[in-house]
């Protein structure tokens, strides 16, 4: 999988995709991450990519012309199974919304800033408009982060343990039960006996009981679903 993010702010985005999982999908040759620099497409010897918005509203616009350029240059070399644009009024990311997404192709990602991209651009290029939740972040930089990060560690091989990404929380609309490591009792509290019984249905069983329980006291709105 190819994943290509436009932004004004290409700094942002560059440690996140350089350590543990991200940094190890890429270093396999899982995903292809490539940040481009609006600015490179700018007007003048400023190389602005903004303007003040029709109307006379406040902020400052995203203009069509850098992003249009950008966006058609890279759909002319490559296909994509969608161009998002991160923005609060899209659909809000959720664990369906990425497992769908880590199957389907290459991903464009546009992060909007100040008020926002030219509608038009939206017209014309995008095909799927995301929302990391309910509050406004300052730019779509860290929504296409956390995007990426939710796909990312989905496509088959990123994570050591294969069965690992089908265990979190949210796969089957539950949260994950809690986990222990050595020592059995630290400090006087204890890992529960049955982890330590070597009895597998047991613990299997044990395990969704916890998750259930879990569920039906921090979300149980996900029990509905
Ligand atoms: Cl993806 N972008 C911005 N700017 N704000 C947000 C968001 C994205 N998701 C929630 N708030």
């Amino acid at each position: 999988m190819r994943i290509d993010i436009i932004t004004v702010l290409p700094e942002l985005l560059v440690s996140p995709f350089s350590a543990s999982i991200m940094k190890r999908a890429q270093d396999k040759g899982l995903v292809e991450i490539h940040v481009h620099d609006l600015r490179e497409y700018g007007k003048g010897k400023y190389r602005h990519v903004d303007d003040y918005p029709y109307g006379g509203t406040s902020g400052m616009v995203i203009m069509c012309e850098p992003l249009d350029k950008m966006i058609s240059k890279l759909k002319n070399e490559n296909d994509y199974a969608e161009i998002i644009y991160l923005t609060p009024d899209g659909e809000t990311l959720n664990q369906n919304m990425a497992n769908e997404l880590s199957l389907g192709g290459n991903l464009m990602m546009i992060c909007g800033h100040y008020k926002g991209i030219d509608q038009r651009i939206r017209d014309m290029h995008v095909t799927k408009e995301v929302s990391i939740g309910d509050y406004v972040l300052s730019g779509g930089e860290f929504g296409a982060i956390i995007l990426a990060d939710a796909i990312i560690r989905l496509i088959p091989g990123v994570i050591g343990d294969e069965t690992s990404a089908l265990s979190d929380s949210f796969q089957d609309n539950l949260l994950a039960p809690p986990v222990y490591t050595r020592p059995s009792d630290y400090k006087g509290y204890k890992v529960p006996e049955v982890l330590l019984s070597g009895n597998f249905p047991k613990i299997e069983e044990w395990l969704h009981d916890q998750a259930v329980e879990r569920t039906k006291e921090r979300r149980p709105d996900l029990l509905e679903k």
